[in-house]
């Protein structure tokens, strides 16, 4: 497949701070805007990441042009080649995968082992999506007359829109991009204005891998000013978002209008439940990574942990014994547990919930405050914090806080457990820590959620397997193995008919 030609994706001012272009028909270039915005660490603000371009309807139409173009050509390079292509793009993601870290911890906070985890979790879908070049099955079935064949194809949808969180902004970048690409569309992706540099890493490996030229496109800036152009340009066939319910419901909205595939990621608010019999060591273990991995910044983090009664106390008291000794700090140390928030406007959302969660009545057990000292002066910190005796109606328990804050309900059995689990908007993720093989399949059968873990917590979705959820968290549609192929292709039924005469379905009918 021949190479084309890139400009750098990055040029040195006169600061040495790197400037980031947009990448619209395999070139790299300015919006169209003039302006720019910054991108900062979080855990230290003086740290300037790299500057991107503020976009404009003006840039994403550019780059649905060149997408809608390099699609009539793309379409028809056979999906087996296609695969190969996002193949070797994993291979440099291999290759580059600590650099990759680094800067993703840099623009987002996460700690270096979580950060290595979303190159990899790109990894893992560069190899399952092409695999999938050379299977993409459809069914071959009887037909009802004599002489006939008939077969259902996937076909790619077209052109595809993007818009990606901060969270995970390679791992889901990848979820998106990868299988639409060996399905045969070509993509414009808008990465969360907090973490465009890992969509950029992404790209980077897929250039270097030789994409031609307009099948993947970078369109940075803001959600109003891209996100939503994005989403109504009439060339534009699917669009798939991640991010909050809010946003979800106006993307949703627009796309419904001109009858666009729409595939919505959006919140949780996600149950762990420990039941007496439950190893307590492990469901500590767990629900401390569940709750505090990546700052509470997961959409599936175990953001409720529901305990039974006659272990509540214990695992109260060891859990909140574990969580205020979690080391907080700079990602990029090796030592640290738990990273910053994102932004600002997270963190004020965060202890804006802390103060919420007290005057509901809820018991705080440890945190809840601003870290501002020291070596967290000049970052987005803040304390591991632990509610208790939390009510299932209270807000803390109800509503996606998207930060280091868990709440702890008591519960009376399995029943009970279920009930609290489900009585939320959300049902993205949910476990249960029990040693009762019965007790586990009740709860696979009856949590209301696109995703369900026996003896583990909330979080750790594998790339081959169908990610989503039930209710508010989405529309239906799942990322990951076989859903990201139902969502990025077309069916279409094709019927041979060889018997050199008409027949007609369901009239000519053989006695
Ligand atoms: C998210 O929570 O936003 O399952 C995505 C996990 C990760 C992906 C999470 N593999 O926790």
């Amino acid at each position: 497949m021949a190479t084309d030609t890139l400009a750098s994706p990055a040029t040195l001012s006169h600061t040495q701070t790197r400037v980031f272009k947009n990448f619209i028909d395999g070139e790299w270039v300015e919006a169209t805007t003039g302006k720019t915005f910054e991108n900062r660490n979080p855990a230290d603000t003086r740290d300037l990441v790299g500057i991107f371009q503020r976009s404009a309807k003006a840039d994403v139409d550019a780059a649905v042009d060149a997408a809608k173009r390099a699609f009539e050509r793309w379409r028809l390079v056979p999906a087996p080649r296609r695969a190969e292509l996002v193949f070797r793009a994993a291979e440099i993601l291999i290759e580059r995968k600590e650099e990759y870290a680094r800067d993703m911890t840099r623009e987002m906070g996460k700690v270096l082992a979580e950060t290595r985890g979303d190159v990899q979790e790109a990894i893992d879908a560069g190899y399952y999506n092409a695999g999938e070049g050379r299977r993409m099955f459809g069914p071959t079935v009887p037909s009802e007359m004599p002489n006939k064949f008939a077969m259902a194809v996937r076909q790619p949808v077209g052109v595809c829109g993007m818009i990606t969180p901060w969270n995970f902004p390679m791992a889901i970048s990848s979820w998106k991009l990868l299988p639409a690409v060996v399905c045969g569309n070509t993509c414009i992706i808008k990465p969360a204005q907090d973490t465009p540099l890992s969509t950029f890493n992404l790209v980077r490996a897929f250039t270097d891998a030789g994409i031609p030229k307009g099948v993947v496109n970078i369109v940075t800036g803001f959600g109003a000013e891209v996100g939503t152009p994005l989403a109504e340009h009439p060339d534009v066939r699917a669009v798939s978002l991640t991010g909050s319910s809010d946003v979800g419901r106006i993307i949703g909205t627009i796309a419904a209008k001109s009858f666009k595939r729409c595939s919505l990621e959006l919140g949780g608010k996600n149950p762990m439940i420990v039941l007496d019999d439950a190893n307590l060591d492990l469901a500590i273990e767990g629900g401390l990574w569940g709750g505090f991995g990546t700052t509470g910044q997961r959409c599936t983090a175990t953001s409720r942990i529901i305990v039974q009664k006659g272990v509540y106390q214990e695992f109260v008291d060891r859990y909140v014994e574990r969580a205020k000794k979690l080391k907080v700090g700079n990602g990029l140390d090796e030592t640290t547990e738990m990273g910053p928030a994102i932004n600002e406007k997270q963190l004020q959302t965060d202890l804006e919930y802390v103060e919420i969660g007290r005057n509901e009545g809820a018991k705080l057990m440890c945190g809840g405050n601003r870290l501002d000292q020291g070596e967290y002066k000049y970052g987005f910190f803040m304390e591991p914090t632990v509610f208790i005796d939390v009510d299932p109606k209270m807000r803390i328990a109800q509503e996606e806080i998207f930060g280091p804050v868990v709440s702890i309900l008591p519960c009376d059995g399995l029943e009970d457990a279920i009930e609290i689990a489900n009585g939320v908007e959300y049902g993205l993720s949910s476990s249960i820590y029990t040693k009762d093989v019965n007790k586990a399949f009740g709860a696979i059968r009856d949590l209301s959620a696109g995703i369900t873990y026996i003896n583990a917590p909330t979080i750790g979705a594998e790339v081959h397997l169908p990610f989503g959820g039930t209710k508010a968290t989405g529309n239906g549609h799942r990322e990951g193995g076989i859903g990201a192929l139902e969502f990025y292709t077309e069916w279409k039924s094709v019927y041979v008919d060889y018997s050199d005469k008409l027949q007609k379905a369901q009239i000519d009918r053989a006695e």
